[in-house]
């Protein structure tokens, strides 16, 4: 039943606290896939003039919320159903996790009332998400929902941002609230985060850079958020410490980084931004650190200072107010020229071929003498997008670029060195499959860019009917896919360990993903000649220009990449 109020949207329930509470901490739009026990807050959030984008899977909805986190700085807010529109949402969250992403993931959940005594799609919702979130809670008081919500923003975005999950029994949802206990809670903006840094660790860190003969800045995957970004480039200058972000999952041979590897274990002073001291970093030990190497970090969990090596210097704080108070107390271009031969050094081995070998054989598409393999070459199809793409930057038009996993994620991550504060490369967790909903969230966030998803064929089938949302939800990006009818890390790995002939059950149909951009209502190319590849991407762009999201479905070679093989 709605009352007059609830019409007019001056009645309290549960739903509208929650509604509320989200449209006061500034979230402008939710990522969903509905479920009866969540309808009263598809109805409150449209009168509270927060958006819902309906998805096709609650993963997408989770990848979704997790890429509007990474490029805006705000929360990403995801709301799946209860019980198994929950269960479904878990892997994604598990993703938004390592890539220090923070989302709030909205669950239904089975009405309190009936706690325990087998109500449809009852489970312990808090329980499994738990192991993957950093704060879970079950609402149990209808008042208590507003603080409730904003404890969750706030606990999303406190020191390195994280997941979290709240669920929402659907009676709590549809219970009356009292007017009064819905106002007044504290905004779920950004959050404070403990103390400001200690000011003789900021000059001590100061110090030992200047001091330093080869100092390196090293960053995680937050070093990729636009604030982090530019902080770094700033703390880069001034210092004159040349600084990397380091979140791939195959760590130091990540194929962007070049031969990166060679400047980290050649430095002397190492200073860690909310890098840990994981297997990426090789444990901070050596080779991958010389042994002599000082280690100074910044980071807002104490326990991830000193994790395997000790830091020289710590502090333990926020990153954006650590790398702010570095910044005044380092004054105006304090160190600028400083290092000026080991920051050129860095600079050219990060832009150095990653790996000697296939990179270096594959500039050519020509087809080998013998037996010609099927398909172009990665490395070649690459080119030809990235000159595509060039060519929009030179006219002004921004890109944003979203790469999977997967050979042909590895592939792009060498070829075009996507390193923009606002591209979304290759999740640290090693997943893949996220390439598809990540774009159509990007393009949400950052509409005036052209928004380019680029995976393999097994990666962008987890999320392919995410083209119907991106078609509905003028959300038009393009996705090339490199279509080896292979998953063809797995493939090339079986080949390598088990031996030829010895590759089961990872080949693909080689399917027409393009057609399925057809059917879903968006533009689909296929293309098997090189010189066809830039005309279909010109009119796959075309398409996105007008609306319509885009597929070009490329037959490629199944090569392994330059750092295959690097886990
Ligand atoms: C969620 C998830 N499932 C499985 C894997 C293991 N995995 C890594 S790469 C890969 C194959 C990818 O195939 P495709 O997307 O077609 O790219 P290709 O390697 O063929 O270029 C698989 C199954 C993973 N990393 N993440
Ligand atoms: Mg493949």
């Amino acid at each position: 039943m709605v009352s007059g109020g609830e019409r007019d949207g001056t009645a309290a329930t549960g739903a509208a606290a929650v509604a509320r509470a989200l449209a006061r901490a500034g979230v402008r739009r939710v990522f969903s896939l509905s479920g009866n026990q969540v309808l009263s807050l598809y109805e409150a959030l449209d009168r509270a003039g927060v958006a819902i984008v309906h998805t096709r899977h609650e993963g997408a909805a989770v990848h979704m919320a997790d890429a509007w986190a990474r490029l805006t700085g705000e929360v990403g807010v995801c709301l799946v159903s209860a019980g198994p529109g929950h269960a479904n949402a878990l892997g994604a969250l598990a993703m938004a996790g390592s890539g220090e992403a923070a989302v709030l993931l909205l669950s239904g959940h089975a009405p309190l009332g009936r706690a325990g005594q087998g109500a449809f799609q009852e489970m312990d919702q808090a329980g499994l998400a738990r192991p993957l979130v950093r704060w879970a809670e079950v609402a149990t008081a209808p008042a208590a929902l507003g603080p409730l919500v904003a404890t969750a923003l706030r606990a999303a975005q406190r020191g390195i941002p994280g997941p979290v999950h709240l669920s929402l029994p659907v009676d709590v949802l549809e219970a009356a609230v009292p007017a009064v206990a819905d106002g007044g809670a504290a905004d779920g903006g950004a959050a404070a985060d403990d103390g400001p840094p200690d000011a003789a660790a900021v000059r001590a860190v100061l110090e030992a850079l200047g001091g330093a003969a080869r100092p390196l800045i090293l960053a995680g995957a937050a070093g990729g958020r636009p604030a982090l970004h530019a902080r770094l480039e700033a703390l880069s200058a001034r210092s004159g410490a040349p600084w990397l972000r380091l979140d791939h999952p195959r760590g130091l041979a990540d194929p962007a980084l070049g031969r990166a590897a060679e400047a980290v274990a050649a430095a002397d002073v190492l200073l860690l931004v909310g890098k840990r001291q994981d297997y990426r970093l090789g444990y901070a030990a050596p080779p991958v650190l010389a042994p002599g190497c000082r280690l100074l970090q910044i980071d807002p969990a104490f326990e991830a200072i000193g994790r395997h090596r000790p830091a020289e210097v710590a502090i333990v704080a926020g990153l954006l107010p650590a790398l702010d108070a570095l910044l005044a107390a380092a004054g105006d271009a304090a160190g600028a020229g400083a290092h000026a031969a080991w920051r050129a050094r860095v600079a050219a081995l990060r832009a150095a071929p990653a790996g000697a070998g296939p990179e270096a054989d594959a500039v050519a598409d020509a087809a080998p003498a013998g037996a010609p393999a099927p398909g172009l070459h990665p490395w070649a199809v690459l080119g030809v997008l990235a000159d595509a793409l060039d060519d929009r930057r030179r006219g002004g038009q921004a890109v944003c670029l979203v790469v999977d996993g997967g050979e042909f994620g590895q592939w792009a991550r060498a070829r075009l060195r996507p390193a923009a504060p606002g591209d979304l490369v290759n999740e640290p967790s090693g997943a893949i499959g996220y390439a598809l909903p990540f774009a159509v969230a990007a393009r949400l966030a950052r509409p005036e860019a052209t928004t380019v998803a680029i995976a393999g064929d097994g990666a962008f089938g987890f999320y392919a009917l995410e083209l119907e949302t991106a078609a509905r939800c003028a959300a038009p990006v393009l996705a090339v896919v490199g279509n080896d009818a292979a998953w063809g890390t797995e493939r090339h790995l079986q080949t390598r360990r088990y031996g030829p002939g010895r590759e089961v059950a990872t080949a693909l149909l080689p399917a027409r993903y393009d057609a399925l951009a057809a059917a879903l209502g968006g533009h689909g190319e296929h293309v098997e000649a090189l010189s066809a590849l830039r005309p279909a991407l010109e009119r796959a762009l075309a398409a996105v220009a007008a609306g319509r999201p885009a597929v070009v479905d490329v037959r490629l070679r199944s090569v392994p990449s330059p750092a295959a093989g690097a886990l």
